[in-house]
């Protein structure tokens, strides 16, 4: 059944076990039905504890991370490739740790801007280290989603139909991929058409305005994305995702880019997030009968 989520970066920078049982809390508050968590220490925190907390409020729970630099499966220094391969099998028993059934975001290649040009050898790397943790993460019962970022985030997949030719490479029909509306309207000619793109390929959603703020409040074009979740029928959990300095931890403002605040109360920005997306589905599902209703007159 399709959840909306939140990503844990709007209640806090998950330092410590108490705050990410009181961001678990606060999303069951405003109605979510699952949280997002960034990778995590299993020496730093109590994954169980968490996975039992969240369960108890009858959230879900995803995890989504980026490889860092020295971890990167797609590097042609065996070393680090080496690395990354460990750091995303530690990552499936994270998941699995917490009673997530989904690992997604950058398990390709590091999260960052690049200086040096994607190679086919890089590409094959990251495709053979990804079809190794999708083995892995199925045997667990895990899904493994693969985000599609931006350029200044990943030199590997920046599209859709790039995403479409990694998971091919993969050889894996259990791999899918993460779209993110951020991502997409910065290198999609048209993200209501690379979701079509994606079809039955899709398997987790982010919302994002293109700023990073609330929702609607930007240049993204939200009712034709929408219509083209309904129409692809995706079945998927759609997650909301914003960062603000204020709340945000280092090392992510720097992977993303975050310099400044983008809001400042996260109570009515999840609230109005959420109230957000459950209209606007409910507007493109309206949309799509009433279009199908006038066809059959
Ligand atoms: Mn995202």
């Amino acid at each position: 059944m399709r959840k909306i989520g939140i990503h844990s970066f709007v209640w806090t920078n998950g330092a410590s076990q108490a705050d990410l049982e009181r961001a678990i809390e606060r999303s069951a508050e405003h109605g979510y039905g699952l949280i997002e968590l960034s990778y995590l220490r299993p020496e730093t925190f109590d994954l169980k504890a968490l996975g039992r907390k969240a369960s108890q409020l009858g959230l879900d729970i995803a995890v989504t991370m980026g490889l860092p630099q020295d971890a990167d499966v797609s590097s042609a220094d065996p070393a680090v490739a080496a690395r990354g391969r460990a750091v995303l099998d530690d990552a499936v028993r994270i998941t699995q740790d917490l009673g997530a059934l989904r690992l997604g975001g950058i398990l390709f290649s590091k999260h960052g801007k690049y200086d040096t040009m994607p190679t086919r050898d890089g590409w094959m790397r990251a495709a053979e280290a990804v079809a190794k943790t999708a083995e892995l993460a199925a045997a667990g019962n895990v899904q493994i989603v693969l985000e599609v970022v931006n350029r200044f985030e990943s030199n590997l997949i920046n599209t859709t139909a790039q995403g479409l030719a990694f998971i091919r490479e993969t050889g894996r029909d259990d791999v899918l991929l993460h779209l993110d509306t951020f991502h997409m309207n910065i290198e999609e000619p048209d993200p209501a058409g690379a979701i079509r793109l994606a079809g039955d390929k899709l398997g987790y959603f982010h919302f994002n305005e293109n700023y990073r703020g609330a929702l609607g409040t930007g240049t993204i074009g939200f009712p034709a994305i929408f219509d083209a979740l309904v129409e692809t029928g995706y079945a998927g959990d759609i997650v909301f995702e914003s960062f603000s300095r204020r709340i945000v931890d280092e090392a992510l403002c720097l992977a993303c880019g975050i310099w400044r605040d983008t809001w400042d109360d996260n109570g009515p920005l999840a609230e109005q997030a959420r109230r957000f997306i459950e209209m606007n589905w409910q507007q493109a599902v309206i949309r799509r009968n009433t279009l199908r209703s006038a066809e059959s007159v």
